[in-house]
């Protein structure tokens, strides 16, 4: 029983080492005046993300979730563009995030510009 378990172990770490590794699925989000499009991002517990965030406006905006960005697990990279849970993204640019999405739940999505979120630039990310 001992010798099959010290055989056994190294070819299951062996297994998983050569795993591929997933594909990262890019989810795109449009931020306008006033609003994300979508407003609600579904993503799934576990799964690697490429969140694309385009701002196609005249005017700064930004994608602001502190839970979730304090949960998810972002790539080593693309820290420098996560500050407190608030990404800037300037008129006409595109932010590429890699992360892993954290645990199932729903968190709260804002622009922390001036009156942005009354006027209707807010959303949530639903991890299921
Ligand atoms: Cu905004």
């Amino acid at each position: 029983m001992r010798i099959i378990r010290l055989i056994a172990l190294p070819l299951l770490v062996l297994a998983y080492s050569s795993a591929p590794a997933q594909a990262p699925a890019t989810v795109q989000v449009q931020l306008a005046n006033f609003k994300f499009t979508p407003s609600t991002i579904v993503l799934d517990h576990g799964r690697p993300y490429v969140l694309r965030l385009v701002n196609v406006s005249s005017g700064g905006h930004d994608f602001t979730a502190p839970a979730f960005f304090a949960a998810a697990t972002v790539a080593p990279t693309d820290r420098r563009w996560v500050q407190e849970g608030e990404i800037e993204v300037p008129s006409g640019q595109v932010r590429e995030i890699h992360l892993t999405a954290p645990a199932a739940g729903t968190y709260k999505l804002k622009c922390t510009h001036s009156f942005h979120k009354m006027f209707g630039m807010s959303g949530r990310i639903i991890v299921r």
